[in-house]
């Protein structure tokens, strides 16, 4: 026979984050959650799985409406404390459809059928005695259970609560869905051990699977920066034209393409680590009105290269600078200043610069052959023979990977920070608005610095053929900081330094 699932009824009056709690646990956002009361009218499961199989089960109830009426139809009658829940199971078939006491009927069911609880509270509210009866009720089902203090608004009540909750539940303890961490779950889920011995096993088998799912998570998502670093590092276009005048009438398009492609490029990465945790609605988009955080902003916005990447001083002692020149594309027009202010020369550029700056400087289009002479796409070259071609990239401007970086660094850790049961978009205060760099990467070891330089360099230097052992490099490196940014619990600090490669 195969063990009995564990199952967890997540009950509570209307509207004080039961629904929230069940998103956040089960990383499930698609449970249905609403500021408006009520919202939750159904019984509804939803397994924890990983790797296919269930570890537990949390299942969202509507809330309490009418519990002092049930509580006295329940001591209508003298009965025993041995005989109260068999009084409970009457209670739900006596009302069970009718128009009457439809919620509680509805969530004391899946309780009755051997669920343990999870009373839910808010401690933002303060704690009233008609609350008791929904305590006494779920006292009766005999249900070995605890509670949570949910916090939905700003006040503070915890403490009268708990003083309440401790008189009826053996386990009391803070839960705030919205924004616990990793960490602060898989506490809850080792309390849930005390509830019934006899599940302990398994939920020990929940949290060893739900830990390691988390790292295999975070070694994928470096899987996917690093790719993202490599593919637009390493990003060039190519067209041709009859002669080199005609590349002036081009020039906008082919650098606007250029950019859209490295947009499309890191869009798609970020699509892709938000999928791994399970938030597949894009809810990162942020609304009218918000203030975007710095790593949502276009990626070539001046705003963005201002508060992320290397400040110049960092790029000259990670050898950026030598990398720009190994790569032929210090813009002349552009001159070395710029390459140390880091940023777009905003007057310089007109109306669009704002939007449209920094890469464009560096991002040259160049010729790479005279006609006749092999090219690398060659079916296009046959039909294009006696034209010239142009390529544009690969990106030069040597703060390019280390904003990148950044922005992907920070995009990670909102992601891996936010719960599910949060809906819509968030506002995150712009961090450097002191004047600092908003970023991780200039936080990073001088050490940790030049060994990333000397792969970005590696990388732009070969754009057609990155050597593989420099794509394996970076995973690494990149996977050493996304430890950092998502510690997992019971594992080892992870060394800062970054080894080199042969
Ligand atoms: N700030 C904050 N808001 C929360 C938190 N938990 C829930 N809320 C909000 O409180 C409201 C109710 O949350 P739900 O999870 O739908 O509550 P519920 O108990 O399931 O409600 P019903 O299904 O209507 O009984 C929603 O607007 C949530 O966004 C929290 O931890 N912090
Ligand atoms: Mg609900």
């Amino acid at each position: 026979m195969t063990p009995e699932v564990p199952r967890f009824a997540v009950v509570g009056r209307v509207n004080k984050g039961k629904s929230s709690i069940v998103a956040t646990l089960a990383e499930d956002d698609s449970v249905r959650i609403d500021p408006r009361p009520g919202t939750t009218t159904e019984v509804r499961e939803f397994p924890v799985r990983v790797d296919g199989r269930t570890l537990f089960v949390l299942v969202d109830t509507p809330g309490f409406e009418d519990a002092p009426r049930a509580l006295a139809w329940l001591r209508a009658r003298e009965v025993s404390a041995a005989e109260r829940p068999a009084r409970v199971a009457e209670l739900v078939r006596a009302f069970e459809g009718t128009s009457e006491l439809v919620e509680e009927c509805r969530l004391l069911a899946p309780i009755l059928a051997g669920a343990s609880v999870l009373y839910v509270v808010d401690g933002t509210h303060p704690y009233r005695p008609n609350y008791d009866a929904e305590m006494e009720i779920l006292r009766w089902t005999g249900r070995p259970g605890m509670a949570l203090v949910n916090r939905i608004g700003a006040e503070d009540h915890a403490a009268e609560w708990h003083r309440a909750l401790d008189q009826h539940f053996k386990i009391v303890r803070d839960f705030d869905a919205f924004s616990v961490s990793f960490e602060e779950r898989v506490n809850l889920l080792q309390v849930f051990r005390e509830l019934r011995p006899d599940w302990r096993a398994a939920v020990d088998e929940a949290v060893a699977a739900l830990v390691a799912q988390r790292g295999r998570r975070r070694a994928e998502a470096a899987a996917l920066v690093s790719g993202l670093l490599v593919d637009a590092l390493t990003h060039t276009e190519e067209l041709a034209v009859e002669d080199e005048a005609a590349i002036e009438e081009q020039r906008d398009r082919l650098e606007r393409s250029f950019h859209d492609a490295l947009r499309a490029r890191e869009e798609e990465a970020r699509r892709r680590v938000e999928a791994l945790y399970g938030h597949r609605e894009a809810r990162f988009e942020e609304g009218p009105g918000l203030e975007r955080p710095v790593y949502r902003q276009d990626l070539f916005a001046e705003e963005a290269w201002k508060l992320l990447g290397l400040s110049p001083a960092q790029l000259v002692a990670a050898g950026a600078l030598a990398g720009a020149a190994i790569g032929g594309a210090v813009d002349a027009a552009v001159g070395g200043a710029s390459i140390f202010a880091g940023t777009v020369l905003g007057g310089a550029l007109g109306g669009g610069g704002a939007l449209y700056g920094v890469g464009r400087r560096y991002a040259r289009v160049r010729s790479i052959g005279a006609p006749g002479i092999p090219g690398l796409l060659l079916d296009v070259q046959r039909y294009w023979s006696g034209a010239r071609r142009f390529r544009i990239g690969p990106h030069a401007q040597p703060n390019f990977p280390w904003v990148l970086l950044d922005r992907a660094l920070l995009h990670y850790d909102s992601v891996v920070r936010r719960t599910h049961a949060r809906r819509g978009p968030i506002a995150v205060e712009t961090a450097g608005a002191g004047g600092g760099r908003a970023g991780l990467v200039a936080e990073f070891a001088r050490g940790e610095r030049r060994g990333l330089e000397s792969l970005f360099r590696r990388l732009r230097r070969d754009p057609y053929d990155p050597p593989r052992w420099v794509r394996d490099e970076l995973e690494r490196a990149i996977g050493r900081i996304l430890r950092r940014v998502d510690p997992i619990p019971g594992e080892e600090p992870s060394a800062e330094a970054l080894p080199h490669g042969p």
